[in-house]
């Protein structure tokens, strides 16, 4: 016993004299740190404000009064940054000593003046164009700043930190391969010497994390994965003797959040691989679509919520943890929150991960084969967009949030892609509201038996709107003591992968719309109080900043390609001594679902199944001249064909597997198709 003890300690001393001679000096940044942990005032130094994610913002020059009188104070596009239809412009400028520092959907990193928007330096990612593992838009959602550096994450997987004053690179750390499925398109935080990075993927089989480096160096600290090893906490969640858990996604897309009293960090974790396909991971499936805090120094786990067990939806948690403190039956509370794509916002202890207004436990419909979880937690409160779906013709089944679906496909609302998606959702302390975006869509769930390949989607099934189903979207003021919705807009686009807000002392919140539109509301009553067209798919999150004694609002505008918005490589900035006045509009998002994403100029071949995407045309949309013949090839391991959405119009028949049929467009229109067994794959032919 005794010399058990003893040799217990020596093992620990000799370890921990080990690591100490091992650990490089971590310097820190008091400045930013101090700017980390207070109210938001004139610079605007992480991607969500300050620690807490809360986007509110103490300025208060601008006004409920004063906002109709706003102009354009500049607009800088960004020399072709990111632009094209493959792209997404989502992230929130940097703001520190009158220096804008932007990130577009390419990883492009540009420093310029916040007054007067000239570019002062320009970073050039060089990411390699072929990179086929990116899920849903090439995106960057943010920068973040310490010890005189830029920090990013890569779509290649790799951390980046740049020089402040010049935008060379000081240190470059890859925390994996794009080529394994793996991409970083969260912001990372920066506090007290450390960068912390999520790692994406959750469509490609990837074994999620939460990566801490050393600041300074770049050294990787300590790790988190998101899907327990063996005998690892979480780890009885999944079905044992199997290594399941190892692909099992749980990527993480956003900001985390930070308490320093309570040395946490917290973040959200995404859905489960493969995400339509629960029949081989029985289970609650931990730590996927939770969220999770750790000890922000080493990585340790301290406590989990899980939003939705076992997750076949693609129910991701998204949108970053928001930190807030409150007042309930007289206590004051420390909260977090995190608007989820199932439509609820889940509002917790930050303490210890309980609900803070009331989450209860109930049943809900079940799947043998999919193997559901017998309960899932709901909110008490309101649900910002529909629960369930409307029927459509040429499906059997619409249903609710949580209803099970095997091969033949089912409408549900939500969608799985929100309720909420990436987009933020600030909070402010004046008006004790949450400010969530919402897309409302209904999407046919179907699972078919996917396999793994590394570096491929491993999605076990898809989730497509029915081809002419509507398409909009919910902005939503929901209070933090209730969980009930205080005002909602219903707004014309699909928000809730796009947009995002920032609210302020002046009593407003700011937001844009992927029709071009950037709007300020009453952030009591949700009055509109000003609107501008900026020309480009307004939909990243706002930031508010102060130069010289002057306050500014500035907002990235180059479009979604979730969304379906007009890119572009704008920064918009506005001020109440704003000269420029609106752009024109751009052309408006789709409100019907079809074919979306690049058309490709002049593919005349088409492959159906290809990149182990069963129900999928690639390209999806094409342009050709008058007079082409197409091919069709199935790729895929089912039959399927490519027939005209209109009865009476063209059809591949059926095409077996590898099997090659034509089609020749001889007139000039917008063809529609369909496949006729799996009628949620579509895609356009545009003919000149
Ligand atoms: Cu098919």
């Amino acid at each position: 016993m005794l010399r058990q003890a003893w040799w217990t300690v020596s093992t620990l001393i000799v370890f921990g004299l080990l690591i100490i001679a091992h650990a490089p000096a971590r310097a820190t940044d008091a400045e930013i740190d101090r700017l980390l942990r207070s109210p938001v005032g004139k610079d605007w130094v992480t991607n969500g404000g300050n620690l807490t994610n809360n986007r509110y913002s103490t300025l208060k020059q601008i006004d409920t009064a004063n906002v109709g009188k706003l102009k354009g104070a500049w607009m800088t596009r960004l020399k072709g940054s990111g632009v094209g239809g493959k792209y997404s412009l989502e992230a929130s400028p940097l703001v520190k000593d009158g220096i804008m520092y932007v990130v577009t959907g390419n990883d492009d990193v540009f420093a310029l003046n916040a007054k007067t928007g000239e570019i002062i330096w320009e970073y050039w990612s060089g990411i390699d164009q072929t990179i086929s593992t990116v899920c849903c838009g090439w995106a960057n959602r943010g920068l973040a700043m310490g010890e005189g550096q830029i920090y990013l994450g890569q779509l290649d997987a790799n951390v980046v930190a740049l020089d402040m004053k010049t935008g060379k690179v000081a240190w470059k750390t890859p925390i994996e391969k794009w080529q394994n499925g793996y991409g970083i398109t969260s912001a990372p935080l920066y506090y007290d010497g450390m960068i912390y990075s999520g790692i994406t993927g959750g469509e490609f089989g990837v074994r999620g994390r939460l990566t801490a480096l050393n600041a300074k160096t770049g050294e990787i600290m300590w790790r988190w994965f998101t899907l327990p090893g063996p005998g690892a906490k979480g780890s009885e969640t999944w079905p044992p003797g199997t290594d399941h858990a190892m692909r099992g996604g749980a990527a993480i897309w956003n900001t985390p959040a930070l308490d320093p009293e309570l040395g946490l960090v917290y973040f959200a974790v995404g859905n489960c691989g493969p995400d339509y396909d629960g029949s081989m991971r029985e289970g609650d499936n931990l730590f996927c679509t939770s969220i999770v805090a750790l000890k922000a120094k080493t990585g340790e786990y301290a406590w989990h919520f899980q939003q939705v067990h076992h997750d076949i939806w693609d129910y991701d948690a998204a949108s970053p943890v928001v930190l807030f403190d409150t007042v309930i039956n007289g206590e004051p509370r420390k909260g977090i929150a995190e608007a989820g794509r199932t439509g609820w916002v889940y509002i917790l202890d930050r303490i210890n991960g309980k609900p803070l207004v009331g989450i209860e436990e109930k049943p809900v419909p079940q799947d043998p084969r999919q193997k559901t979880a017998a309960t899932q937690p709901i909110p008490v409160g309101d649900a910002t967009v529909p629960q369930c779906a409307e029927k459509i013709p040429g499906y059997d089944q619409a249903d609710c949030i949580y209803t099970p679906f095997w091969e033949s496909p089912v409408l549900i609302q939500p969608s799985g892609v929100g309720g909420t998606n990436w987009s933020p959702m600030p909070y402010s302390p004046d008006t004790g509201y949450f400010y969530v975006p919402g897309t409302v869509r209904t999407s046919a769930f179907t699972r078919y038996g996917n396999k793994y390949v590394n570096g491929l989607r491993y999605t076990g099934g898809g989730q497509a709107a029915p081809i002419g189903s509507t398409m909009s979207g919910t902005f939503t003021a929901i209070d933090a003591k209730t969980n009930k919705i205080a005002w909602q807009h219903k707004t014309p686009y699909r928000i809730g992968g796009g947009g995002g807000s920032t609210v302020t002392a002046g009593g407003l919140v700011l937001r844009g719309e992927p029709d071009g539109n950037f709007l300020a509301l009453d952030a009591k009553t949700g009055q509109e109080l000003f609107r501008f067209q900026t020309g480009f798919g307004a939909d990243a999150p706002p930031v508010v900043y102060e130069v010289d004694g002057e306050q500014f609002i500035s907002i990235a505008t180059g479009g979604n390609q979730l969304q379906g918005s007009s890119y572009g490589d704008a920064v918009w900035t506005f001020s109440l001594k704003g000269q420029l006045s609106p752009l024109w509009p751009p052309p408006p998002p789709q409100t019907v679902a079809g074919p979306i994403g690049p058309i490709a100029v002049g593919v005349d071949a088409i492959k159906i199944g290809a990149g182990n995407t069963e129900y999928s045309f690639a390209p999806a949309r094409t342009r050709i001249k008058s007079g082409t013949t197409v091919s069709f090839t199935n790729v895929g391991d089912i039959p399927h064909d490519a027939s005209a959405l209109q009865k009476e119009g063209w059809s591949t028949g059926a095409l077996a597997k590898g099997e090659t049929k034509t089609v020749t467009f001889n007139k000039p229109g917008v063809y529609y198709y369909i496949c006729t067994p799996h009628p949620w794959m579509y895609g356009q032919v545009i003919v000149e």
